[in-house]
Formats: C-alpha cells, sequence, structure tokens
C-alpha cells in the first residue's frame, strides 16, 4: 500500500504518462516511437515559424495558452533556425516512408514533400530539445499542430491555467490522408443552427482533421440561405422549422462568415440546394414554382418525398440558375451540391431532364457537380461526384455512373448516420437505417463499400447528420462523439492501421479531452474510458 501511494505521489509530481505518439486519433500513418526523446513545454517556450506557416503557428499558439498560462509568443525563423516549438514549410522536407531522425537534404535524395507528404501531409518530430513540425502545405503544417495537440496532456483543453508537465512522447510520425475528401454534413434546414454553432462544428472537424462540411441548406421545413435575387426564399421559406420552431437563416455575410472561418482551419464548405425535391419550403414563397401554381402550406412534420419544383416550366430554370449562380458566387470551394434524393413524385425522364440541366447551371458557374447517388441515372458532366447513402453497398447505376466518370463520397447510412441512435434508448435520433453503435461507425471500409467501385474511384467519405430530431448544439455534439473521429480515421488513416480493439483503447483517452472542452458526448459502454 505505502508504495502504491508512493508511487501515486511522484505519478502526481511527475503528471501522467504521456499520451503515446500511436495513441492519435485518427491513427497516423507511420508512427516511430524514440523514448529518449520525451519533450516538456516550458513557460519560456517560444514557437518559431518559416513566414507562410504564421497563421498555423498563432492557432497552436491560441489552442496552447489558456491551459499552460504560458505567452508562447510566435516568431519568424528562417528555414533550419528550430526553437523549441518550430512548425516549417517547406517545399523540400523530408516526407514519405523516411527513416526517424532523417532530416531534409538538399542533393534531392530524400525528394520532396511534394512526392512524400503530398497535399495534407506532415512530419511531426519530437526530441528532448524540442517539437518540429514540417509541412510543404499550411494544410499539413495544420494539420501536424492538431496532433501536437493531441499529444499533450487532456488538460491543455482547459480554458483556464491549469498546474501540469506539459510532456510529450518523443519520436517521429510521417502522416498523410488515405482520402482527400473527408467530411461531416449539418443539416440546417430541419432545425436551423446558429453561426456560432455551425463554427464549433468546424472546430469539431478540424480536430480530427476532416476537411469538408457539407451544409444542407435547403429542405421541405426551411431554406436557409440568402438569394438577392428571390428574397422570400428567406423571409417566407426561412420562417419555418421541424416542430414549428422559428427557422432562421444565414445572410451573405453570416455565410461568408462561416466559409472563412472554415477556411482558416483547411475545411472547406460544401453548399447543398436539395433539388428538385425537398423544396416546400421555396414553393411557399414562391408558388410559381409548383407543379400547379398553388403554394403548399408550410411543412413542419418530418415526412420526405412529397415536394417538387416544376420540372416542365421554364422558370424553374431561371430560378435554379440564379440560386446556384449567387450560392457559387458566395463559396470559395469547388464543390456545389444539388441533393437529388427522394424526389419521389417526379416521373423518372423528367426527373433525369432537369437534373441534366440543374447539372448543366452548375458547371457554367465554375463549379463541381456533388449530388446524392439518385442523380447516377443522368448524364455524366466533368468531374461529377456521387454521395453514395445506401445501405446494401449494391447499386448498378451508381457502378455505371462511375464507369461513366463519375467519383464517390461514401456515407453509407447503416454506417455513417449520425443521425441513427446508437441504442435503443438513445434519446434522439432514427433508426430507419438501423442502429450505430461506435463499432459499426467505425467497421466497413469506405475503398470497398460499394459494388463495382473501385478504391480509386472513391474520393472519401462523410457523415451527415440529419436534424429532425437533432435541435441544440449538446445535441448535435451527442450525436457526432464519439462516431465522428470513427469516420475521421476511415478517411484518413491507412487501412493496415484499421483496428477496432486498438481504436476503442486510443479513443478512450479522448473523453477527458472532450469533457475538459465542454464537448458533449455519448458515454458509450464500448470504450473503456479511464
Ligand atoms: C433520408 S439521406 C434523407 C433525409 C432524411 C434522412 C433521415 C437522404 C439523402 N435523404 O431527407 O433527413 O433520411 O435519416
Amino acid at each position: 500500500l505505502a508504495r502504491v501511494a508512493a508511487g501515486r505521489a511522484a505519478e502526481a509530481l511527475a503528471g501522467p504518462a504521456p499520451v503515446r505518439l500511436d495513441d492519435v486519433v485518427p491513427a497516423p500513418e507511420q508512427v516511430f516511437p524514440d523514448p529518449a526523446g520525451d519533450f516538456t513545454l516550458g513557460a519560456d517556450a517560444a514557437l518559431r515559424v518559416s513566414p507562410a506557416g504564421r497563421d498555423v503557428a498563432e492557432q497552436l499558439a491560441t489552442w496552447l495558452r489558456p491551459a499552460t498560462g504560458f505567452p508562447l509568443p510566435v516568431a519568424d525563423a528562417p528555414v533550419g533556425e528550430d526553437g523549441p516549438l518550430t512548425l516549417t514549410l517547406s517545399p523540400s522536407a523530408p516526407g514519405g516512408a523516411a527513416a526517424p531522425g532523417a532530416r531534409a537534404t538538399d542533393d534531392g535524395s530524400g525528394g520532396s514533400v511534394g512526392d512524400g507528404l503530398g497535399d495534407e501531409g506532415y512530419r511531426l518530430d519530437v526530441a528532448a530539445t524540442g517539437v518540429r513540425i514540417t509541412a510543404a502545405t499550411s494544410a499539413g503544417l495544420f494539420h501536424g499542430a492538431q496532433t501536437l495537440r493531441q499529444l499533450l496532456p487532456a488538460a491543455i483543453e482547459s480554458r483556464t491555467p491549469v498546474a501540469a508537465r506539459w510532456a510529450v512522447s518523443g519520436g517521429t510520425i510521417v502522416d498523410r490522408p488515405r482520402f482527400p475528401y473527408r467530411g461531416a454534413m449539418l443539416d440546417v434546414a430541419r432545425h436551423f443552427f446558429a453561426v456560432e454553432d455551425v463554427l464549433r462544428m468546424v472546430d469539431h472537424l478540424a480536430r480530427y482533421k476532416l476537411n469538408h462540411l457539407h451544409l444542407h441548406l435547403t429542405d421541405d421545413q426551411g431554406w436557409r440561405i440568402a438569394v438577392d435575387s428571390w428574397p422570400r426564399l428567406t423571409e417566407v421559406g426561412g420562417a419555418t422549422a421541424v416542430g414549428g420552431g422559428p427557422g432562421g437563416w444565414y445572410s451573405g455575410d453570416d455565410y461568408r462568415r462561416i466559409v472563412a472561418y472554415a477556411a482558416r482551419r483547411h475545411v472547406t464548405v460544401v453548399p447543398e440546394i436539395d433539388l428538385p425535391g425537398h423544396t416546400n419550403a421555396a414553393l411557399v414563397a414562391y408558388p410559381e414554382l409548383a407543379p400547379g401554381k398553388v403554394a403548399p402550406p408550410p411543412y413542419t412534420g418530418t415526412e420526405v418525398g412529397f415536394s417538387y419544383v416544376d420540372p416542365d416550366d421554364e422558370r424553374t430554370y431561371a430560378f435554379v440558375a440564379d440560386v446556384v449562380g449567387e450560392v457559387a458566387a458566395l463559396t470559395p470551394g469547388p464543390w456545389l451540391h444539388l441533393g437529388g434524393d427522394e424526389a419521389f413524385k417526379v416521373p423518372a425522364g423528367s426527373y433525369r431532364a432537369f437534373v441534366e440541366r440543374a447539372q448543366r447551371l452548375v458547371e457554367a458557374t465554375g463549379k463541381t457537380v456533388v449530388g446524392w447517388h439518385q442523380l447516377a441515372p443522368a448524364g455524366h458532366v466533368d468531374g461529377r461526384v456521387l454521395q453514395w447513402w445506401g445501405t446494401n453497398g449494391d447499386d448498378p447505376e451508381t457502378a455505371e455512373a462511375v464507369r461513366r466518370g463519375a467519383r464517390l463520397i461514401v456515407s453509407p447510412a447503416n454506417h455513417a448516420y449520425l443521425d441513427m441512435k446508437y441504442a435503443p434508448d438513445t434519446p434522439i435520433g432514427h433508426d430507419w437505417a438501423g442502429l450505430i453503435d461506435v463499432r459499426r461507425a467505425y467497421e466497413w471500409d469506405p475503398g470497398t463499400h460499394v459494388r463495382g467501385v473501385p478504391a480509386e474511384a472513391v474520393l472519401g467519405v462523410e457523415a451527415p447528420l440529419w436534424t429532425e430530431s437533432v435541435s441544440t448544439r449538446a445535441e448535435v455534439e451527442y450525436m457526432l462523439f464519439p462516431r465522428l473521429p470513427a469516420v475521421a480515421e476511415l478517411g484518413w488513416s491507412p487501412r493496415a492501421t484499421h483496428d477496432w480493439s486498438r481504436f476503442r483503447t486510443r479513443l478512450a483517452g479522448h473523453g477527458p479531452r472532450w469533457t475538459t472542452a465542454g464537448i458533449t458526448f455519448h458515454n458509450s459502454p464500448e470504450i473503456p474510458w479511464p
């Protein structure tokens, strides 16, 4: 007993053992621990940064200052000049399967980050003298900084100073993503979420190296994005929500604020205007778009598939052109999502003709078309991306569209849908695609999930959160955590690292982080929380 007590006292002084390099979520591509290289962040530490990495260094300092209470000044440093925390953006940094301890060479033998770490990869070296993050892009540097944040004790998430030993395990991580598109969707149409809530969701994505936020901006229950040429869309169509709440909508400035906040965190916003179905809110605002030219009553229920814009009226295409034109102009990212799901009342031929025109209108804005996999039967347009949300991984039309050139984002409803309940007693959520516990969210492979679609055609993975039953920030977080990190790992980590029993143990250490950061999560019995 005395020995246990003495051990505890020593631990209290020294702090708990540092997080291990291979406890990071999503699992890094390569990890080379070096027990002799543990580093402790001290009160006099400064961040040295190459000029193009300055913004990432400022963000890292912002994450670390509240809990440490350290000033952590950010200073410019010429490449090669290290301090205790050094962030280096360098096109000639080492990448790929570099040996631990290897350094950049100028003789070209090591290749460049361009062929090693790619657009988003980074290398993190932790030695007793300091921590160094190297990348070819600021996105890579940002992901490396998020890794460092996870390697510090959970107390780093505190917003007030904590007396702790800020130790980081020694060694090297060389890391880059498996898929270029890693995302989550927030349905702001069924229930509206304030700008601040969306920004917080961006922070959640960024922690786990997800790089796309898909906003489902329009549906039967509400139209949430201002379109200057059709002002009643928000004035009238924005005033409703599921259950009869007041709704809400984003002005152009609100939306630009979300986009800019996300961009700084290397997250691209994907706006969705759902057409031709899921349009009751638009029809209430503009009856001329309705098939019978009569305004339907506003809809605050949760059924789907009953509404559609008139595919046989030219006015509809003027509307689509105006809307996608304005949304494209507000959106710096390359994607525009056209929806296309559950247009049950539109005959197949009219549906196809509508989609083909709508796709061309998006193409004319310079954006790349994204749509739910129901778009598959419509003709191909350059670069087109389909989002798979089926539950059986088998759809010949989707496979055929991929053969014609489409790429795929995989969001299987029975694995990746964040609105499904975890268990029968989950207080909110659906179960039409089954229950999705953390293991089910984790145990599938985006690269092989849809029959007839080769891994090369898979752009990535996305976890959608529909919000018929979700109306507060805490409820959003409850459905996201801990499943979002599972999906993030599927999108980022090499398949060779996939291992449920290891994952649940690695994830366990994140519970205290979320608690300290004030993030609500589902206390799943599958995870051995400390
Ligand atoms: C199906 S998934 C929908 C949504 C619902 C969701 C509820 C998809 C493309 N459409 O309209 O919100 O189920 O889980």
